[in-house]
């Protein structure tokens, strides 16, 4: 079932003329409201008349993290702050916050376009759906509240830090789906696996994102929790959880188009890339009031198709995302992301799906150890058994990156368990 048909199975013609129509409105909007890009355009020689369709994209300028933090706060909202009802801020490891504010409608949008993302997850208003996002400035917990509330579900909104009494109330409750980071999701699974709860839980779905993942963690976590798991994805800056989503076929995430314009670039010569190949995602957004962006750098890297998917939408898809271009570790002169690692691990089979990577500089030399939980028999069966699996991991890891690692087996649980964002890589060279 498509929940919102007329805006899902547009014809590519129909889907083209309305983000044209609203992007003439959206670059209206900002030359004359936010100076930032009245200053912009005027520096490259564009008017608002010059831009009459999306073919005229690749006149505008584009708009980076930085400059969010070089306006900090509130510099490039369009409308005055009366009319912003909500805000929302990411801290990010470096530099200031980027700040994000909502209009009323912005509001009803978002929540529209997760409730959208929840409903190609296979959920309507009979689905008791638990938010373990966190609550509070990062837009995950109240963005995946508000979709689940306007899908008319019964939300339970648990945020994140106490996880065994998200279990207790999943069983109590009957919850049917959870919304959370798959990392987070791994770390519930476990809790309800040493509680012998599995059996006892109704869920069915998962929509997981805010961090990179690979299929083969989602594949894990459907086998483990015997349910569906989807792909979330969105950006504060451009809006929050809800940009994008996966449905039932898993080939891609459905991005919200209507909303908001993708383009895949070239990160080096910032021109457009084509179909199916893999770049930069930057975005417009095309009815945001609060904080409409132009050209929007996402640094994460992905494709993009305008096939029509199996299951009827006609919205463009976006590839699961290898990483962010800043996620690219460069060891010895190799460009390395850490899905690569977690892919080979889980296709091998023999691991569990939590592992950390420890990059330092010895001697000059950059070196690479991966750390991997592995069951405990493993510790308690001959040492050769150990040394036999570390020799293989290494080599599964070394094929799939093209560089020696040294690795190392932990025990279950060593690793640390994340609520949030999890932290995959430990990069001590940058602490030299
Ligand atoms: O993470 C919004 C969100 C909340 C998305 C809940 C999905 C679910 P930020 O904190 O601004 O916003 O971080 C945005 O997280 O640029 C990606 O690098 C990464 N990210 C988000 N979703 C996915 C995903 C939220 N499904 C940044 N796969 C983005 C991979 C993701 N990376």
């Amino acid at each position: 079932m498509i929940w919102n048909e007329a805006k899902e199975c547009m014809s590519r013609d129909e889907m083209r003329a309305l983000q044209s129509k609203r992007l003439v409105k959206t670059v209206d909007r900002v030359y004359h409201n936010v100076e930032f890009y009245r200053k912009k355009m005027q520096a490259v020689g564009i008017e608002p008349g010059d831009i009459k369709g999306i073919e005229d994209l690749h006149k505008l300028p584009f708009t980076t993290k930085n400059d969010l933090r070089d306006t900090y706060p509130f510099g490039l909202f369009a409308v005055p702050n009366s009319q912003i009802v909500r805000i929302h801020a990411s801290s990010g490891t470096t530099g200031k916050a980027t700040v994000v504010g909502y209009t009323r409608r912005d509001i009803e949008i978002w929540s529209e376009c997760v409730a959208r993302a929840f409903a190609q997850a296979g959920l309507n208003r009979d689905d008791v759906i638990q938010v373990a996002y966190g609550y509070g400035l990062f837009t995950g917990g109240l963005g995946a509240h508000y979709g689940a509330e306007h899908l008319g579900a019964t939300v339970v909104p648990m945020s994140t830090g106490n996880t065994k009494k998200l279990t207790t109330m999943m069983k109590d409750f009957g919850a049917t789906a959870i919304a959370c980071t798959p990392s987070y999701l791994l770390h519930i699974a476990e809790t309800l696996e040493a509680d012998g709860d599995i059996d006892k839980i109704k869920l069915k779905a998962a929509i997981c994102g805010a961090e990179p993942w690979t299929e083969q963690m989602r594949l894990q976590i459907e086998e483990k929790l015997h349910i569906n798991a989807f792909d979330i994805y969105g950006l504060s800056e451009v809006m929050g959880p809800g940009v994008a989503c996966d449905c039932q076929y898993h080939k891609g995430l459905h991005v919200y188009e209507d909303h908001f314009l993708p383009e895949i670039i070239d990160p080096e010569t910032l021109e457009p890339i084509g179909e199916n190949e893999t770049g930069e995602l930057v975005f417009t957004t095309l009815t945001k009031e609060g904080l409409p962006l132009l050209r929007y750098r996402t640094k994460d890297l992905t494709s993009i198709s305008y096939d029509k998917c199996e299951c009827g939408r006609t919205l463009a898809r976006i590839s699961r995302f290898k990483g962010r271009s800043d996620d690219m570790l460069i060891i010895r002169g190799v460009n390395v992301f850490p899905s690569q690692v977690e892919a080979a691990l889980l296709e091998m089979g023999e691991t569990s799906p939590h592992y950390m990577m420890i990059v330092d500089r010895v001697n000059n030399l950059d070196t690479l150890e991966v750390q991997v939980e592995v069951d405990e028999k493993f510790f308690s069966d001959k040492i050769s058994e150990l040394e036999n699996l570390t020799k293989k991991i290494a080599h599964v890891i070394q094929q799939a990156i093209g560089l020696a690692v040294k690795v190392k087996l932990v025990e279950p649980k060593s690793i640390e368990r994340s609520m949030g964002k999890a932290v995959r890589v430990i990069d001590k060279r940058k602490l030299l």
